[in-house]
């Protein structure tokens, strides 16, 4: 078949497919008890710059689940790691950043990115893709400006991310220049993710609907459109995700991808037609329903594709992460009903 006849990227593509692609948001992650077996002993980011166990758990959804792309198991703020900023995925927490950036002088002695410092990613995704083989696509992936500004002005995560909000509003020279350099920075990350052979790659702008749609054309929108152009430029699809953003649809359409992201606060029929059906959809079915029993979970699988109706360019998703609580025969479930419609 060949990667480009995959149903992944021949939907980010807007072409024709058998029946929508499914993949599913930190598919990898504590819901399987292989991932825990494997984790056991060692912290997130141990695992994460082992390449051969950075390789196993990628693969461990696309073993266990079959779904239609891998997704490389990093973490949003893994490119600290080429900027050498101290960092740790804290348990039960998430990121920590040792020494938060909040001033311009801060900002200014950020380093450039250095993929020689990451040559364990380079060296897993090249085991990845040797074991994927022509099949399965893999999606790199890396935080938006605004959602890493988030967590380095912060220093880990918030309900609110109040201080970096204030930021925005009362300190322009240095919210622009955090912007700036964090976009370089992720444009250098995903162009040596696409040089170590990802087929794909996906913005998670996990906390941007927290902004207004004037803030997010003033503060944001720049950023998230040189990122875009410069990914458009590859030749690679692109993936832009935010939560909780019907309010910012359009612009992000604008900004950024061929794909856009939406979550479940949001019906996908409706926001496909804001963000124009020349672009494609990913999403949206809420992942609590995973939780829920086995036919209301094939009931809201129907409800997303009947809202994609069929069109060219829909990735069955879900909106925003799947929960550790999952049962993994749930996933399981939702990817037969995917795979079983008929619209
Ligand atoms: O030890 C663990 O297993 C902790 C859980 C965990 C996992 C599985 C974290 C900590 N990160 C990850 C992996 C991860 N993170 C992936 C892997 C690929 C996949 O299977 O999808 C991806 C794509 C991410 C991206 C990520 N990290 C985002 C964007 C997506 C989203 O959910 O909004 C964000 C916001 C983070 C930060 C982060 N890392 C980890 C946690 C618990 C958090 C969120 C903390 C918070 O709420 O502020």
């Amino acid at each position: 078949m060949g990667l480009d006849g995959s149903r992944f990227l021949r939907a980010c593509r807007r072409e024709e497919v058998d029946r929508p692609p499914v993949w599913f948001m930190r598919q990898a992650g504590r819901y399987l008890p292989e991932y825990l077996a494997l984790r056991r002993g060692r912290t997130f980011m141990e695992s994460a710059r082992d390449p051969a166990h950075c390789a196993a758990i990628t693969l461990q959804p696309v073993t266990r689940f079959g779904v239609d792309a891998a997704i490389l198991f990093a973490d949003i703020m893994s490119p600290l790691d080429g900027v050498a900023l101290p960092f740790e995925i804290s348990a039960g927490v998430g990121p920590v950043i040792a020494s938060p950036v909040c001033t311009l002088a801060a900002v200014r002695a950020l380093s450039r990115f250095a993929a020689s410092e990451m040559a364990y990613l380079g060296d897993a995704i090249g085991r990845i893709k040797a074991a994927l083989g022509a099949e399965t696509p893999l999606i790199g992936f890396a935080g938006a400006p605004f959602t890493m500004a988030c967590y380095l002005i912060e220093g880990r995560g918030s309900r609110d991310f109040l201080s970096a909000r204030r930021l925005l509003h009362d300190a322009p020279e240095f919210w622009h220049a955090l912007m700036q350099w964090l976009s370089e920075m992720t444009i250098d990350y995903l162009r040596f993710q696409v040089e170590s052979g990802v087929d794909a790659l996906q913005l998670f702008d996990s906390w941007v609907g927290l902004v207004s749609p004037g803030d997010y054309r003033r503060a944001v929108f720049p950023y998230m459109r040189s990122i875009g152009s410069a990914v458009a430029s590859w030749g690679v699809p692109l993936i832009h995700f935010g939560a909780g953003c019907s309010g910012l649809l359009e612009l992000m359409a604008e900004a950024a991808g061929d794909v856009v992201g939406v979550d479940w606060r949001v019906e996908l029929g409706e926001a496909w037609q804001r963000i124009g059906w020349e672009r494609g959809i990913q999403g949206n079915l809420d992942p609590s329903v995973l939780l829920a029993s086995p036919e209301v979970i094939r009931g809201k699988v129907a409800e997303v594709l009947r809202a994609a109706d069929g069109r060219r360019g829909h990735i069955f998703n879900v909106g925003h992460g799947l929960s550790p609580q999952t049962p993994p025969e749930h996933v399981a479930c939702a990817v037969a009903a995917v795979r079983a419609w008929q619209a």
